[in-house]
């Protein structure tokens, strides 16, 4: 039998059997069903043999060496002039040279057009090739994605399901009665508006204000979008103020503006907490449907980030294409603890609006996995790579790239109504291990929390870290072991630790980071750490260091009055001071100097955090009680679900 006579591998038709050219019976012309069956079996053999060895070899280098073989097994030998005037072939074809020469031609168009396509697969195979394993499944996810929508966009845009709103208790105008308090509320007030008014004239729809150039601004964590982070950050601020007019402002360009379908490169992180945290508290306060809409459209962008061999997410997500990756600067390509450690919050509260499980998945997954991996010393490190599933660099801190991830245990626990106790437990291990290995006592009495660096304590703080005061105030109430006390009087020592590292400067702001050793207490000593960027964190620290202590202290207001008047106006006057300008406000390069540079940026947290925080000091505590809304990251207040019977989507095959 002559195999090649057989094979239609050039699209020929399977020429007739000439007799004496073929072993077949004579009287035969056709084939028996199971002598098809086993040409059939042998032929697919044959080109799954000849797919499989192109597509298996995984370098250029052995592309290359193949494709001269891979021409002689997918393109028929056409043999040179001098063989084929002797080969058998010219037999089996058996059709005279007219035939033999259209058949050439046949021959060799069919061989070009396998040529492109077979150059076509190899182009599309390396292409494949260069690209990630991640990239590749972020693409298919896009896609899939993209079908998704486009099959809903068919049937119409579709209203998000109605939810049981929580108790929204407490939303009054908080005044706090006393005419000096109430008279440096006004004063805040007064600051927002001209943050605000500021922006809205120099920098609208903008990311952030440049208010000594007096132009927009914006940072990598928002890629190259512009978003008008400031209006989405600001709004609820405004709302809790009774800003209205501004409020409606905010409203009416993100209706008409806010887009996610752009090709940018965000932090998936600050994405969550100021965006996603922003909407969801504006459409809680005001109960507009708008913000809600948005906060899901926003989320779906997000979700792609989630498509890693671990599913914690990438630090960056492009919001077009899904692609995500992490930032160039983390630990052997590692994501960040506090970036997928704080997205908690805002993912129950969509899977509470939407009934989508997937966003209470997502975080409830990173949850598990965290919980099975050995921890140092109990410690969590700061960077875990997505691919692996390893820790990084063992370096713990609770100030920047670990802070809010503890925040967001304590606060699951919180605004679960105080059921999810695995989070709280989780809470309570994590700030043992903290106690334990992190916080000190300074010569001269400051207890400060330093940061944990392959195996030894560095004795310096953050002004990030000062948050922690109010965290450990806060998760005292339901403490083990009846150690609320302890953690009250923790907080409050922090909170002084922070207070100190203000007092000590000339512009009595805080510095960005400070040092405990060689005689120097809360004291920045490098250059790099001496500014100030109108961060918030002292100011939050106090309001939950004060509430929880007038109520187990049972001073009342009088405790929490003379925390106000003593300490709060204190940052207030400094910051009016110091960092407002005709463009609104800035953060200062120097808290030493008594002729500081500014370093030009207002910062969409100054809106939605400092002064937020302020304003609730100076006013009285039914303004949002703090038993039916916990703040996010970012300061937006979101209620506690009080679910009662209801069970979230998705957590029937969490448990
Ligand atoms: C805010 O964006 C958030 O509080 C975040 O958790 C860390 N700090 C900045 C403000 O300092």
């Amino acid at each position: 039998m002559t195999t090649p006579a057989l094979l239609p591998l050039s699209g020929r038709r399977i020429p007739t059997l000439s007799p004496g050219a073929s072993s077949f019976p004579h009287h035969r012309a056709t084939l028996r069903l199971s002598e098809k069956f086993i040409l059939l079996l042998i032929l697919s053999a044959f080109i799954t043999l000849c797919f499989g060895a192109f597509f298996f070899l995984p370098d250029n280098s052995k592309h290359k060496r193949f494709d001269f073989g891979l021409e002689d097994v997918l393109i028929p030998h056409i043999e040179s002039e001098k063989e084929a005037r002797h080969s058998s072939r010219q037999v089996i074809h058996g059709v005279g040279g007219h035939d033999e020469h259209r058949h050439r031609e046949e021959e060799e168009s069919l061989r070009d057009k396998i040529r492109a396509d077979h150059e076509r697969a190899l182009q599309e195979a390396k292409e494949k090739l260069r690209k990630s394993k991640e990239e590749l499944k972020a693409e298919i996810q896009t896609e899939k994605t993209k079908v998704a929508e486009d099959l809903k966009k068919k049937d119409g845009p579709k209203p998000l399901p109605p939810v049981p709103m929580p108790k929204l208790v407490g939303v009054n105008n908080g005044d706090p009665g006393d005419p000096d308090t109430k008279e440096k509320r006004d004063k805040i007030r007064e600051m927002m508006k001209h943050a605000w008014d500021s922006y809205r004239q120099y920098g609208w729809g903008h990311n952030e204000l440049k208010p000594i150039a007096k132009k927009g601004h914006s940072t990598n964590i928002f890629g190259n979008s512009q978003m008008g982070a400031t209006i989405v950050d600001a709004l609820d601020t405004l709302y809790i103020m009774g800003l209205h007019d501004e409020f409606k402002d905010g409203q009416e360009w993100i209706e008409q503006n806010l887009d996610f379908s752009v090709n940018a490169e965000v932090s998936v992180f600050e994405v969550n907490i100021r965006f996603i945290g922003g909407l969801l508290a504006a459409y809680y306060l005001s109960g507009q449907e708008v913000f809600k809409v948005k906060a899901v459209q926003l989320a779906e962008k997000l979700l792609p980030a989630f498509n890693t061999p671990t599913g914690i997410p990438w630090a960056m997500v492009n919001l077009k294409s899904g692609v995500g990756r992490n930032w160039g600067w983390a630990s052997a390509g590692s994501s960040i603890l506090a970036e997928f450690g704080t997205l908690h919050m805002e993912f129950v509260h969509l899977t509470y609006l939407t009934g989508n499980p997937a966003y209470y998945q997502k975080v409830m997954h990173i949850r598990k996995l965290l919980a099975k991996m050995d921890r140092p010393n109990g410690l969590y490190p700061n960077y875990l790579n997505p691919r692996t599933g390893r820790w990084g660099q063992h370096h713990t801190s609770v100030g920047g790239l670990g802070d809010s991830f503890y925040e967001y245990l304590l606060k699951a626990w919180l605004m679960s109504d105080k059921t999810d106790s695995e989070a709280r437990k989780t809470y309570d291990d994590a700030i043992e291990a903290i106690e334990r290995h992190l916080i000190r006592k300074s010569n001269g009495g400051l207890t400060f929390i330093g940061e944990w660096k392959n195996g030894h304590l560095e004795r310096k703080m953050g002004h990030l870290t000062c948050f922690a005061g109010g965290m450990f105030a806060l998760g005292a109430d339901g403490s083990p072991d009846d150690k609320a006390g302890h953690y009250l009087q923790l907080g409050a020592e922090i909170a002084h630790t922070c207070h100190e590292s203000y007092d000590r400067t000339v512009l009595k702001l805080g510095p960005e980071a400070f040092k405990f050793d060689s005689g120097l207490e809360a004291v920045a000593v490098r250059q790099n750490e001496k500014y100030y960027i109108l961060r918030p964190e002292v100011i939050e620290t106090k309001i939950a260091v004060e509430i929880p202590m007038e109520i187990v202290a049972g001073s009342g207001q009088l405790l929490l009055r003379y925390n106000r008047v003593r300490l709060s106006p204190y940052f207030l006057q400094a910051i009016d001071k110091y960092c407002r300008v005709s463009g609104g406000f800035s953060g200062v390069k120097d808290v030493y100097s008594s002729n500081p540079t500014y370093d030009d940026v207002q910062q969409s947290f100054f809106l939605a955090e400092t002064l937020k925080y302020l304003y609730l000091l100076f006013s009285s505590d039914e303004l949002l009680p703090l038993e039916n809304w916990v703040f996010n990251t970012e300061a937006h207040p979101l209620p506690v679900l009080h679910l009662g019977n209801i069970t979230l989507p998705g957590s029937e095959t969490q448990r």
